[in-house]
């Protein structure tokens, strides 16, 4: 049995449980709030000692770090591959997760989309100057991405990976925000793989009502 440690808020635990789906793999979500006041509980942090989530369990088998999570969901059980088989678009694949995770997920979600419109959906007023100066940042990885990622239907061409799995939920967050929106207009791959990925029943069976 598969237990998968996060939240439904996550988009990191939102890529997991998006790869699981699509690997045809029953799991269960065991909730951990990263965001508790306190933090998470100690015993998480025997499992994920930077308190991170998602941690994966896998009968006595222990992994944290999505990436590392989501190849060995790929790898380790029977349905749909989710890698590319040869070695320049595995490496490509592989270097999409690697932007989205060094470069996206901070600028995107957090600069951008955690300042424009959580935040403000709470009750408390956006950082502009922190907008601002992510922007730049984020043009350059959305720029990146478009150059890199094919005509579709999927990131990587004909077949879902990995990729598609890591992006979309920091892509879809980052849409909410008027910034993500009008940046996301001038990128045509991106944006149409999007519309089109937010309507895969892995990523709806994942949302916050999902
Ligand atoms: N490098 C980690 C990053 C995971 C991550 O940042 N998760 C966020 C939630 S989306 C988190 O746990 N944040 C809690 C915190 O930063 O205190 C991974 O790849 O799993």
């Amino acid at each position: 049995m598969i237990e998968l440690y996060g939240a439904d808020y996550s988009v990191y635990v939102r890529s997991a449980r998006m790869a699981l789906i699509e690997k045809g793999i029953a799991y269960e979500l065991v909730p951990i709030d990263v965001f508790a006041p306190g933090g998470p509980p100690e015993s998480y942090l025997e499992l994920q000692p930077f308190g991170k989530i998602p941690t994966l369990k896998h009968g006595d088998f222990t992994l944290f770090e999505t990436a590392a999570i989501l190849r060995y969901i790929d790898e380790a059980f029977d349905g749909p591959p989710l890698q590319p088989a040869s070695p320049q678009p595995r490496a490509r694949m592989a270097q999409l997760l690697s932007i989205l995770d060094n470069y996206a997920y901070k600028t995107l979600v957090w600069d951008i989309f955690v300042e424009r419109v959580s935040k403000p959906s709470g009750g408390a007023p956006a950082d502009e100057v922190k907008i601002a100066s992510a922007l730049g940042r984020a043009r350059t990885i959305v720029e990146t991405l478009e150059a890199l990622v094919t005509e579709g239907p999927f990131l990587m061409g004909d077949q879902i990976t990995l990729a598609d799995c890591h992006a979309a939920p920091m892509l879809a967050l980052f849409e909410l925000s008027e910034e993500g929106l009008l940046l996301l207009r001038s990128a045509p791959k991106l944006s149409s793989w999007l519309q089109m990925f937010k309507e895969r029943d892995s990523f709806r069976k994942t949302g916050l009502s999902g």
